[in-house]
């Protein structure tokens, strides 16, 4: 199953291959409609629609030093960014930007941040074993507001059935194109079981917690990787993997914030 899970580095591979072909520039914008923001026309994120940094000022992405977005993060304090360990693995603080404030990549709207230390979970080695935490310092503190993040005492956030918030700029399909604004859904929270029965031991409930419609339909997907899973004002998973987007009977898996609140929270 594993070879068959797409995560971020499908879009940065995307981008460092497109580098190696020494493109001037990686366009990700889409010739898609351009929805207004918070409307309800066209299908993204994989069935969502438009949002505003004004409204979730806590979400950010992460982008190659030549602007290239590839992961979702969530601000956590002036100076932090919580993002998926699979979207750090291998890099180097000085070749990480993260960029708030701007809900459009063609725009140049925001703050574009540096970042100074990637803390990776010690324990993390792949996404599907847990462990999918990252915390990035940065160089300066950004005027967004932050969140707060779930912690032990928020167990009640991960009741099945609660709705929850997704939000990113990630491809609009499977092996699709990036979406070139912030988009967001929401999807109900499954129950363990649930997501046991779709992803057999690969699914480890203490790490992670799944989200989606049985239907499938509405999705996190390549390139939102990172970013933010909200439900009752805090952050309660990070975007982590699954099998394809969107598809029925195999919900999108995130870390499970709380379980590692304590580590998170050691770096703020
Ligand atoms: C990704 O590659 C990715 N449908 C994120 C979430 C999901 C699949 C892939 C879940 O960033």
């Amino acid at each position: 199953m594993a070879a068959t899970l797409h995560r971020l580095r499908s879009l940065l591979g995307a981008a460092l291959a497109a580098a190696t072909l020494s493109m001037a520039c990686v366009s990700v914008a889409e010739a898609a409609p351009t929805p207004s923001t918070d409307g309800d026309v066209g299908a993204q994120i994989v069935g969502g629609t438009r949002a505003s940094t004004s409204t979730y000022p806590w979400v950010v992405y992460l982008a190659t030093s030549s602007g290239f977005q590839y992961c979702g993060g969530t601000l956590v304090a002036p100076n932090k960014v919580v993002t998926a360990a699979h979207c750090t693995e291998g890099d180097s603080a000085s070749a990480v930007r993260v960029v708030a404030g701007r809900d459009d990549k063609n725009s140049t709207a925001g703050t574009t941040a540096r970042v100074t230390k990637i803390w990776i979970h010690p324990s993390y080695t792949d996404a599907t074993r847990g462990y999918d935490v990252s915390v990035l310092t940065l160089d300066r503190n950004l005027s967004q507001t932050p969140i707060k993040f779930a912690t032990s005492a928020d167990s009640a956030l991960y009741t099945a059935g609660t709705s929850s918030t997704i939000l990113g700029w990630g491809t609009t399909s499977s092996g699709g194109s990036a979406s070139r604004y912030l988009l967001k859904a929401t999807v109900p929270l499954t129950s363990n079981s649930s997501c046991a029965s779709s992803y057999g031991s690969d699914f480890i409930a203490s790490a992670m917690v799944c989200a989606g419609y049985a239907q499938g339909g509405t999705d996190t997907c390549q390139g939102d990787s990172g970013g933010p899973l909200v439900a009752g004002g805090k952050l309660i998973g990070i975007t982590s993997w699954g099998e394809g987007c969107a598809a029925a009977g195999y919900p999108g898996v995130y870390t499970r914030v709380a379980t590692y609140a304590p580590q998170i929270q050691a770096q703020l």
